[in-house]
């Protein structure tokens, strides 16, 4: 039984947005068309209050792409994105959700971030995507959607620690930076994960 991930496919994710993927919108009919080969699809999604410690914003004297100590764990600081409810955090137009049967919000506590669809940073909490998974049967997990060294990778190390056969599309998702895309697929390789073309399913 295998099930599709589709990770933070959401307005602030792609250009125009305010952590804007490039070319992330470019993935969203091919994600489309990908539904229609598994059993089971589910969606995370951003989805952070105003006031979440993972915005520069919410750092007076500090810049993005700083990064700060959020109790033990490195915490990147981004613009302001996925604010709970606003345009931003919605799904991104065009993306056809009708298949998505269940959606795990992330990101909700302001103390902690959380780029995997499974877990917190801090690895405190789980989202219950796991349980639901196994519920359902799942033992093959494909990812795609944004970003690829956030959270698509992190949601697919999670899913390798777990216990899922887990694979990465890699034609669809998009980077931040091209460097970081490498080093994702590197750390994916190296754990035992498995980098597909969305041709091969
Ligand atoms: C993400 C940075 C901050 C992502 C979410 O979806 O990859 N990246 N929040
Ligand atoms: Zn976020």
């Amino acid at each position: 039984m295998k099930a599709l991930i589709v990770v933070d496919l959401q307005n602030d994710f792609v250009p125009g947005g305010s952590l804007a993927v490039p070319k992330g919108h470019e993935i969203v009919p091919l994600i489309n068309q990908l539904q229609e080969k598994f059993d089971l699809v589910v969606a995370t999604q951003d989805w952070h209050p105003r006031n979440h410690l993972s915005f520069a914003s919410n750092h007076p004297g500090k810049n993005v792409y700083d990064t700060v100590l959020l109790g033990e764990v490195e915490q990147i600081l981004w613009p302001d994105h996925c604010i709970q409810g606003e345009t931003g955090a919605m799904f991104v137009k065009g993306y056809d959700d009708r298949r998505v049967e269940a959606i795990f919000r992330k990101g909700t506590n302001p103390e902690i971030d959380s780029y995997s669809g499974f877990f917190d940073n801090g690895r405190k909490k789980s989202t219950g995507l796991a349980d639901y998974l196994r519920g359902r049967g799942v033992n093959q997990v494909y990812v795609c959607g944004l970003a690829a060294e956030f959270c698509v990778l992190y949601t697919a190390l999670d899913a390798i620690e777990l216990g899922f056969e887990t694979y990465y599309i890699e034609d669809a998702t998009r980077a931040l930076s091209q460097e970081g895309f490498k080093e994702a697929k590197e750390m994916l390789l190296s754990r035992g994960g498995k980098l597909i073309n969305s041709d091969m399913i």
